[in-house]
């Protein structure tokens, strides 16, 4: 065991790759209020380095918490002597996440696709492959897809929109991102697929033809590529960005607390050493600013959708507060409505309505903010699975995974065209 960790520890220090030996997901459910209070001290207890993959809702809702090999013992006895009960629902995340990789790079030996019909959709790729498709896409339908460089991300890389039209000058527009958090790999996957399905529809399928004669759709695949970056090279569990913080050792905010609505406050973190990390102060990190510019400069966004994984839910405005938003009901039925088309397709079953209501209080979140500038139609996805695999959901799961949430999408985009405001 000492020989392997030794060797483990050079491998890091060589190839800079984070390994999860023996590190496992624990699922843990509370039994009442007392319980849930426990599990989220959990959360402060940072000597056991916690990484929770799905956070604390309610009473009966699952919390999903990766937990490293070293603090293992102690955090099975601390459940145990509190009388909580967990399952394992991952037992030695490095051999899933070996897995993953060998698929990886056994898909990588095919030969590299000359155009966008060859890119192999149902496999995980590295961001030069996915910013290579991108630009073949452009160069295939100059007449439809054009690309929109929005700014840098912190180490320098292009944030890369592209732009779906059919001509006129800002024309409403909706709006789609995938990958804000970096390790939800199906997210960005799901993205180029949608590229994908966007050129070879327009033209085939009517409501898709009628909403693009009208109106622009914008799709940022990869919102976080430093952070996707550090996913594929050094850190497959890495969710924020990678600016450092100063004062402290502990990289990266949460880009998804880092947007001017309710800033600050609770659901949120001030520690920099926490996932929830929300940053020095609002738009701090490039990554979020560049869009804040993009959209405010636009000014015609009808409809923002931030793509998430994992657990299968569809929400809403606010996370911040618990005041409803003013088009609750709408969004309430517009919702119900895309869950059940994208049901339609495999049966999988989502949940639905405002943040706050269905996951947890959560501030300085994207929607919230796109959805207090005007743009009603604000909604996150949590995309497959609910646990079984979480963040390392295989790969075969990409195409049923992006094709069932085009149907909610659809859904969506459809309404905002039939609704303008
Ligand atoms: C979604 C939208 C707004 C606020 C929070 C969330 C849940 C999301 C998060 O930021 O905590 C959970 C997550 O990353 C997994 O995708
Ligand atoms: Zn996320």
């Amino acid at each position: 065991m000492r020989v392997l960790l030794a060797l483990t520890a050079l491998f890091v220090a060589v190839l800079g790759k984070e390994t999860f030996e023996g590190h496992q997901v624990l699922r843990i459910v509370a039994k009442d209020e007392g319980q849930l209070s426990l599990i989220k001290a959990l959360e402060d207890m940072s000597e056991f380095e916690l990484d929770f993959w799905r956070g604390v809702t309610d009473v009966s809702t699952p919390v999903d918490i990766r937990v490293p090999f070293h603090s293992l013992q102690s955090v099975k006895i601390h459940l145990e002597g509190q009388d909580i009960e967990y399952s394992v629902m991952i037992e030695d995340l490095q051999a899933m996440l070996d897995k993953e990789q060998e698929e990886m790079v056994s898909a990588a030996r095919r030969p590299e696709p000359r155009n966008s019909d060859s890119f192999d959709f149902a496999n995980y790729h590295p961001i030069n492959e996915i910013y290579a498709f991108q630009d073949m896409l452009v160069a295939e339908n100059p007449n439809l897809v054009s690309k929109i460089v929005i700014g840098q991300s912190y180490q320098g890389r292009d944030l890369n929109v592209l732009k779906f039209s059919t001509g006129g000058t800002n024309r409403p527009a909706i709006w789609i991102d995938t990958g804000i958090h970096s390790r939800e790999w199906v997210t960005q996957a799901s993205g180029t697929w949608f590229a994908k399905k966007i050129v070879t529809e327009y033209g085939r399928d009517p409501a898709l033809t009628a909403i693009l004669n009208k109106m622009d759709i914008f799709l940022e695949i990869v919102t976080n590529p430093d952070g996707y970056y550090y996913t594929h090279n050094s850190n497959r569990m890495w969710r924020k960005t990678r600016k450092p913080n100063s004062g402290s050792n502990c990289v990266g905010v949460d880009p998804n607390r880092n947007w001017d609505a309710g800033f600050g406050g609770p659901g949120a973190s001030g520690n920099p050493c926490t996932e929830t990390y929300r940053g020095p102060r609002a738009h701090s990190e490039s990554e979020v600013k560049s869009i804040v510019d993009f959209v405010k400069s636009h000014r015609n966004f009808k409809a923002f959708i931030s793509i998430h994984s994992y657990s299968q839910m569809l929400l809403y405005p606010y996370g911040y507060t618990r005041t409803p938003v003013k088009d609750q009901a709408e969004l309430h039925s517009l919702a119900k409505k895309a869950i059940t088309d994208l049901a339609s397709l495999y049966g999988t079953r989502y949940r639905y309505g405002s943040i706050i209501n269905t996951i947890y209080q959560a501030s300085g979140g994207t929607i919230d903010w796109t959805y207090n500038q005007g743009i009603k139609y604000s909604y996150t996805f949590e995309l497959r699975d609910t646990g079984r695999y979480g963040f390392v959901l295989p790969a075969n799961q990409i195409i049923p995974t992006a094709k069932e949430t085009w149907l909610a999408l659809m859904a969506i985009m459809d309404h905002t065209f039939k609704n303008p405001y």
